[in-house]
Protein backbone atom coordinates (compact mmCIF):
# COMPACT_ATOMS: atom_id res chain seq x y z
CA UNK A 1 0.00 0.00 0.00
CA UNK A 2 1.52 3.28 -1.32
CA UNK A 3 1.73 6.45 1.33
CA UNK A 4 -0.47 9.07 0.04
CA UNK A 5 0.71 11.90 -2.25
CA UNK A 6 -0.89 14.66 0.13
CA UNK A 7 -1.49 18.46 -1.81
CA UNK A 8 -3.66 20.41 0.66
CA UNK A 9 -3.09 23.69 1.32
CA UNK A 10 -1.01 24.18 3.55
CA UNK A 11 -1.23 27.62 6.54
CA UNK A 12 1.73 28.24 7.65
CA UNK A 13 3.99 26.01 5.33
CA UNK A 14 7.22 24.73 6.42
CA UNK A 15 8.20 24.11 9.86
CA UNK A 16 5.82 25.52 12.75
CA UNK A 17 7.68 24.85 16.66
CA UNK A 18 6.17 26.42 19.71
CA UNK A 19 7.67 25.38 23.67
CA UNK A 20 5.75 28.34 25.52
CA UNK A 21 6.82 26.55 28.27
CA UNK A 22 10.01 26.40 30.63
CA UNK A 23 10.23 24.10 33.24
CA UNK A 24 9.95 26.44 36.15
CA UNK A 25 6.75 27.38 34.34
CA UNK A 26 4.79 23.89 34.27
CA UNK A 27 3.04 25.15 37.32
CA UNK A 28 0.28 23.18 35.81
CA UNK A 29 -0.90 19.07 36.06
CA UNK A 30 -2.68 19.93 33.06
CA UNK A 31 -1.51 22.28 30.54
CA UNK A 32 -3.36 24.91 29.18
CA UNK A 33 -3.68 24.21 25.34
CA UNK A 34 -2.49 27.71 24.47
CA UNK A 35 0.56 26.50 26.49
CA UNK A 36 0.79 23.45 25.17
CA UNK A 37 4.05 22.25 22.86
CA UNK A 38 3.31 22.31 19.37
CA UNK A 39 5.72 21.01 16.14
CA UNK A 40 5.24 20.67 12.64
CA UNK A 41 7.44 19.43 10.00
CA UNK A 42 6.24 20.57 7.35
CA UNK A 43 3.65 23.41 7.51
CA UNK A 44 -0.36 22.99 9.20
CA UNK A 45 -3.08 21.61 6.41
CA UNK A 46 -6.48 23.64 7.10
CA UNK A 47 -8.95 21.02 7.01
CA UNK A 48 -12.33 20.65 7.69
CA UNK A 49 -14.39 17.82 9.30
CA UNK A 50 -17.20 17.47 6.73
CA UNK A 51 -14.70 16.53 4.19
CA UNK A 52 -12.16 14.55 6.11
CA UNK A 53 -12.05 10.66 6.16
CA UNK A 54 -9.16 8.30 6.81
CA UNK A 55 -8.69 5.13 5.14
CA UNK A 56 -7.74 1.73 6.71
CA UNK A 57 -6.17 -0.38 4.52
CA UNK A 58 -3.18 -3.09 3.83
CA UNK A 59 -3.58 -6.49 5.90
CA UNK A 60 -7.04 -6.16 6.90
CA UNK A 61 -9.90 -8.65 5.50
CA UNK A 62 -12.27 -5.43 5.48
CA UNK A 63 -10.45 -2.33 4.04
CA UNK A 64 -12.62 1.14 5.36
CA UNK A 65 -12.48 4.75 4.73
CA UNK A 66 -14.35 6.52 7.90
CA UNK A 67 -15.65 9.85 7.88
CA UNK A 68 -16.46 11.77 10.81
CA UNK A 69 -19.50 11.09 11.55
CA UNK A 70 -18.50 6.73 11.27
CA UNK A 71 -16.08 7.92 13.53
CA UNK A 72 -18.06 9.07 16.22
CA UNK A 73 -20.17 5.62 16.33
CA UNK A 74 -17.15 4.19 17.96
CA UNK A 75 -17.09 5.31 21.75
CA UNK A 76 -15.23 8.11 23.44
CA UNK A 77 -12.77 7.82 25.62
CA UNK A 78 -10.79 10.26 27.25
CA UNK A 79 -6.87 9.88 27.98
CA UNK A 80 -4.50 11.83 30.62
CA UNK A 81 -1.42 11.43 29.51
CA UNK A 82 2.28 13.69 29.25
CA UNK A 83 2.82 14.66 25.39
CA UNK A 84 6.58 15.26 24.56
CA UNK A 85 8.68 16.09 21.88
CA UNK A 86 11.78 13.95 21.38
CA UNK A 87 13.44 17.03 20.25
CA UNK A 88 15.05 17.96 16.67
CA UNK A 89 15.75 14.42 15.14
CA UNK A 90 18.96 16.07 13.43
CA UNK A 91 20.24 16.22 17.38
CA UNK A 92 19.18 13.55 19.07
CA UNK A 93 21.91 14.22 21.92
CA UNK A 94 20.47 17.29 23.16
CA UNK A 95 18.93 17.03 26.45
CA UNK A 96 15.19 18.64 25.51
CA UNK A 97 12.42 19.60 28.05
CA UNK A 98 9.77 19.91 25.28
CA UNK A 99 6.72 19.04 27.27
CA UNK A 100 2.83 18.74 28.72
CA UNK A 101 0.43 16.91 30.07
CA UNK A 102 -3.03 16.75 28.57
CA UNK A 103 -6.53 15.14 28.58
CA UNK A 104 -6.87 13.88 24.94
CA UNK A 105 -10.91 12.41 23.96
CA UNK A 106 -10.88 10.76 20.69
CA UNK A 107 -11.76 7.15 19.61
CA UNK A 108 -9.85 4.27 20.93
CA UNK A 109 -7.26 2.56 18.01
CA UNK A 110 -8.04 -0.58 18.31
CA UNK A 111 -12.07 -0.50 18.25
CA UNK A 112 -11.46 0.80 14.54
CA UNK A 113 -9.00 -2.02 13.85
CA UNK A 114 -11.34 -4.47 15.34
CA UNK A 115 -13.59 -3.46 13.15
CA UNK A 116 -11.46 -4.14 10.31
CA UNK A 117 -10.34 -7.69 10.66
CA UNK A 118 -6.38 -7.31 11.21
CA UNK A 119 -4.56 -10.11 9.10
CA UNK A 120 -2.89 -12.50 11.46
CA UNK A 121 0.66 -11.47 9.67
CA UNK A 122 -0.29 -7.47 10.71
CA UNK A 123 3.10 -6.62 12.85
CA UNK A 124 3.16 -3.31 11.79
CA UNK A 125 0.92 0.17 11.72
CA UNK A 126 1.55 2.64 9.53
CA UNK A 127 -0.26 6.20 9.73
CA UNK A 128 -0.01 9.50 7.52
CA UNK A 129 -0.88 12.35 8.03
CA UNK A 130 -2.43 15.32 5.28
CA UNK A 131 0.78 17.16 5.47
CA UNK A 132 3.51 17.33 2.71
CA UNK A 133 6.86 19.09 1.59
CA UNK A 134 10.11 19.55 2.11
CA UNK A 135 12.11 18.80 5.02
CA UNK A 136 16.24 18.65 5.21
CA UNK A 137 16.12 18.88 1.22
CA UNK A 138 13.93 15.48 1.15
CA UNK A 139 10.74 16.02 -0.40
CA UNK A 140 8.20 14.05 1.40
CA UNK A 141 4.42 13.12 0.34
CA UNK A 142 3.18 12.58 3.48
CA UNK A 143 4.28 12.51 6.86
CA UNK A 144 4.20 9.00 8.27
CA UNK A 145 4.94 6.96 11.13
CA UNK A 146 5.13 3.56 12.57
CA UNK A 147 4.19 1.42 15.53
CA UNK A 148 3.68 -2.39 16.60
CA UNK A 149 0.44 -3.59 16.39
CA UNK A 150 0.97 -5.39 19.71
CA UNK A 151 1.05 -1.94 21.42
CA UNK A 152 -2.17 -0.65 20.09
CA UNK A 153 -3.96 -1.77 23.83
CA UNK A 154 -6.94 0.22 25.14
CA UNK A 155 -4.38 3.70 25.43
CA UNK A 156 -3.89 4.51 21.77
CA UNK A 157 -6.46 6.77 20.16
CA UNK A 158 -8.10 8.81 17.35
CA UNK A 159 -7.89 11.68 19.22
CA UNK A 160 -10.57 14.92 18.04
CA UNK A 161 -10.38 17.13 21.68
CA UNK A 162 -7.53 18.46 24.10
CA UNK A 163 -8.41 19.29 26.88
CA UNK A 164 -12.27 19.00 26.38
CA UNK A 165 -11.72 21.52 23.30
CA UNK A 166 -11.75 20.37 19.37
CA UNK A 167 -8.01 20.05 18.39
CA UNK A 168 -6.52 23.46 16.61
CA UNK A 169 -5.22 23.50 13.41
CA UNK A 170 -1.90 22.98 14.33
CA UNK A 171 -2.70 20.06 17.10
CA UNK A 172 -4.23 18.11 13.90
CA UNK A 173 -7.76 19.44 13.45
CA UNK A 174 -9.88 17.41 13.11
CA UNK A 175 -8.50 13.73 14.11
CA UNK A 176 -4.97 12.96 15.11
CA UNK A 177 -3.06 9.76 16.49
CA UNK A 178 -2.04 9.52 20.16
CA UNK A 179 0.21 7.06 21.08
CA UNK A 180 0.32 7.61 24.98
CA UNK A 181 3.80 6.96 26.35
CA UNK A 182 5.67 6.97 23.20
CA UNK A 183 7.76 10.29 21.74
CA UNK A 184 4.87 13.19 20.37
CA UNK A 185 6.58 12.48 16.86
CA UNK A 186 4.74 9.08 16.36
CA UNK A 187 1.34 10.36 17.52
CA UNK A 188 0.55 11.88 13.76
CA UNK A 189 -1.62 14.48 13.17
CA UNK A 190 -4.62 15.31 10.49
CA UNK A 191 -4.18 11.33 9.86
CA UNK A 192 -5.62 10.39 6.24
CA UNK A 193 -4.52 6.59 6.49
CA UNK A 194 -3.84 3.52 8.30
CA UNK A 195 -2.21 1.11 6.67
CA UNK A 196 -1.48 -2.68 8.73
CA UNK A 197 1.83 -4.29 7.27
CA UNK A 198 4.54 -7.27 8.15
CA UNK A 199 7.42 -4.73 8.34
CA UNK A 200 8.23 -1.35 8.97
CA UNK A 201 7.31 1.79 7.04
CA UNK A 202 10.00 2.94 4.45
CA UNK A 203 9.27 6.83 4.81
CA UNK A 204 12.59 9.02 5.82
CA UNK A 205 10.50 9.69 9.37
CA UNK A 206 10.92 6.21 10.20
CA UNK A 207 14.00 5.06 8.49
CA UNK A 208 16.39 7.81 8.75
CA UNK A 209 15.18 10.28 11.72
CA UNK A 210 14.06 9.39 14.52
CA UNK A 211 16.58 6.26 14.87
CA UNK A 212 18.62 6.17 18.27
CA UNK A 213 21.98 4.11 18.40
CA UNK A 214 21.67 1.40 20.48
CA UNK A 215 24.65 1.66 23.28
CA UNK A 216 26.54 -1.49 25.14
CA UNK A 217 26.99 -1.61 28.82
CA UNK A 218 30.19 0.97 28.82
CA UNK A 219 28.29 3.46 26.45
CA UNK A 220 29.49 2.46 23.03
CA UNK A 221 28.03 2.40 19.69
CA UNK A 222 26.45 -1.21 18.89
CA UNK A 223 26.01 0.20 15.20
CA UNK A 224 22.44 -0.71 15.97
CA UNK A 225 19.79 1.59 15.77
CA UNK A 226 16.32 2.04 17.91
CA UNK A 227 13.45 3.96 16.60
CA UNK A 228 12.29 6.69 18.91
CA UNK A 229 9.32 4.93 20.31
CA UNK A 230 9.18 4.62 24.22
CA UNK A 231 9.75 7.36 26.55
CA UNK A 232 12.69 7.10 28.74
CA UNK A 233 12.65 8.21 32.48
CA UNK A 234 13.07 11.71 32.76
CA UNK A 235 12.12 14.88 35.17
CA UNK A 236 11.41 18.30 35.31
CA UNK A 237 12.57 20.55 38.82
CA UNK A 238 9.54 23.05 39.03
CA UNK A 239 10.66 24.66 42.08
CA UNK A 240 12.32 26.34 43.19
CA UNK A 241 14.15 28.41 40.13
CA UNK A 242 17.36 30.59 39.58
CA UNK A 243 15.21 33.41 40.73
CA UNK A 244 13.96 32.14 44.11
CA UNK A 245 15.98 33.34 47.08
CA UNK A 246 16.35 30.74 50.00
CA UNK A 247 17.44 31.23 53.32
CA UNK A 248 20.11 29.07 55.26
CA UNK A 249 18.14 26.78 57.94
CA UNK A 250 15.00 27.15 56.44
CA UNK A 251 13.32 24.15 54.52
CA UNK A 252 12.24 24.89 50.70
CA UNK A 253 9.87 22.54 49.11
CA UNK A 254 11.56 21.06 45.75
CA UNK A 255 9.18 19.42 43.44
CA UNK A 256 8.45 18.61 39.59
CA UNK A 257 6.87 16.37 37.24
CA UNK A 258 8.44 12.82 36.22
CA UNK A 259 7.60 9.92 33.44
CA UNK A 260 8.40 7.57 31.42
CA UNK A 261 6.60 5.07 29.22
CA UNK A 262 6.34 2.84 31.96
CA UNK A 263 5.21 4.90 34.94
CA UNK A 264 8.06 6.50 37.44
CA UNK A 265 9.48 4.77 40.38
CA UNK A 266 11.62 6.87 42.62
CA UNK A 267 12.97 10.74 41.86
CA UNK A 268 15.95 11.79 43.54
CA UNK A 269 17.53 15.51 44.11
CA UNK A 270 20.98 16.09 44.12
CA UNK A 271 22.27 18.65 46.21
CA UNK A 272 25.25 20.28 44.89
CA UNK A 273 26.81 16.88 44.36
CA UNK A 274 27.11 16.89 48.20
CA UNK A 275 24.21 14.66 49.55
CA UNK A 276 20.84 13.33 47.83
CA UNK A 277 17.42 13.75 49.13
CA UNK A 278 14.19 11.09 48.16
CA UNK A 279 11.85 12.82 46.72
CA UNK A 280 8.44 11.36 47.36
CA UNK A 281 6.24 10.62 44.07
CA UNK A 282 2.43 10.44 43.65
CA UNK A 283 1.25 6.70 41.84
CA UNK A 284 1.12 7.13 38.26
CA UNK A 285 -2.56 7.93 37.18
CA UNK A 286 -3.31 6.58 34.02
CA UNK A 287 -0.52 8.05 31.66
CA UNK A 288 0.06 11.16 33.48
CA UNK A 289 3.32 12.50 34.65
CA UNK A 290 4.02 12.00 38.32
CA UNK A 291 4.73 14.81 40.95
CA UNK A 292 7.35 14.80 43.42
CA UNK A 293 8.33 16.88 46.17
CA UNK A 294 11.00 17.05 48.98
CA UNK A 295 11.95 18.98 51.71
CA UNK A 296 15.19 20.44 52.07
CA UNK A 297 16.77 22.34 54.68
CA UNK A 298 19.94 24.64 52.94
CA UNK A 299 22.91 24.07 55.16
CA UNK A 300 24.64 27.45 54.24
CA UNK A 301 25.03 30.51 51.84
CA UNK A 302 26.00 30.51 48.57
CA UNK A 303 24.88 28.73 45.17
CA UNK A 304 23.72 25.12 45.05
CA UNK A 305 23.15 22.90 41.83
CA UNK A 306 19.70 21.49 42.36
CA UNK A 307 19.27 17.91 39.75
CA UNK A 308 16.72 15.98 39.64
CA UNK A 309 16.92 11.86 38.79
CA UNK A 310 13.79 9.95 37.99
CA UNK A 311 13.74 5.94 37.86
CA UNK A 312 11.21 3.94 35.57
CA UNK A 313 9.77 0.35 37.01
CA UNK A 314 12.09 -0.89 34.88
CA UNK A 315 14.83 0.18 36.56
CA UNK A 316 16.06 2.83 34.02
CA UNK A 317 17.54 6.13 34.80
CA UNK A 318 18.32 9.44 33.67
CA UNK A 319 22.05 10.17 32.10
CA UNK A 320 24.22 13.12 33.57
CA UNK A 321 24.00 14.34 30.21
CA UNK A 322 24.32 13.64 26.02
CA UNK A 323 20.48 12.36 25.42
CA UNK A 324 16.98 13.58 25.51
CA UNK A 325 16.47 12.90 29.00
CA UNK A 326 19.16 14.34 30.77
CA UNK A 327 19.01 15.21 33.99
CA UNK A 328 17.74 18.81 34.97
CA UNK A 329 19.86 20.85 37.00
CA UNK A 330 18.74 23.71 38.34
CA UNK A 331 21.05 26.44 40.33
CA UNK A 332 19.71 28.16 43.54
CA UNK A 333 20.80 31.43 45.94
CA UNK A 334 20.84 30.67 49.79
CA UNK A 335 20.74 33.75 51.28
CA UNK A 336 22.30 34.06 54.87
N1 LIG B 1 1.32 14.77 10.39
C1 LIG B 1 2.23 15.15 11.32
N2 LIG B 1 2.13 14.63 12.56
C2 LIG B 1 3.02 15.00 13.51
C3 LIG B 1 4.07 15.90 13.23
C4 LIG B 1 4.15 16.42 11.92
O1 LIG B 1 5.05 17.22 11.59
N3 LIG B 1 3.21 16.02 11.00
N4 LIG B 1 4.97 16.23 14.21
C5 LIG B 1 5.16 15.23 15.27
C6 LIG B 1 5.98 15.68 16.38
S1 LIG B 1 7.66 15.71 16.15
C7 LIG B 1 5.45 15.96 17.60
S2 LIG B 1 6.45 16.31 18.92
C8 LIG B 1 3.99 15.99 17.80
C9 LIG B 1 3.58 17.33 18.32
O2 LIG B 1 2.18 17.41 18.48
P1 LIG B 1 1.52 18.80 18.83
O3 LIG B 1 2.05 19.83 17.87
O4 LIG B 1 0.05 18.59 18.74
O5 LIG B 1 1.95 19.11 20.23
O6 LIG B 1 3.26 15.73 16.62
C10 LIG B 1 3.82 14.73 15.81
N5 LIG B 1 2.89 14.44 14.74
MO1 LIG C 1 8.64 16.23 18.08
Amino acid sequence: MNPPSNRAALDPAGLLRAIPLAPHQLTERITPVHDTIVLCHLGVPRLAAASWSVAINGLVAAPRTLDFPALRQFPFTTIEAVHQCAGNPLEPHAPTRRVCNVAWGGYRLADVLAACGPAPEARFIWSYGADWGVFEGISIDAYGKDLPIERVGEDVLLAVEMNGAPLRPENGFPVRLVVPGYYGTNSVKWLTQITLAADRAAGPFTTCWYNDPVRDGAGRATGRLRPVWNVAPQSVIVAPDVQTRLTAGEPAVVWGWAWADGGIAAVTIGIGGESIVGAAVEPRRSRAWQRFEASWTPGRPGTVELAACATGYDGETQPADGARNAIHRVSVTVAE
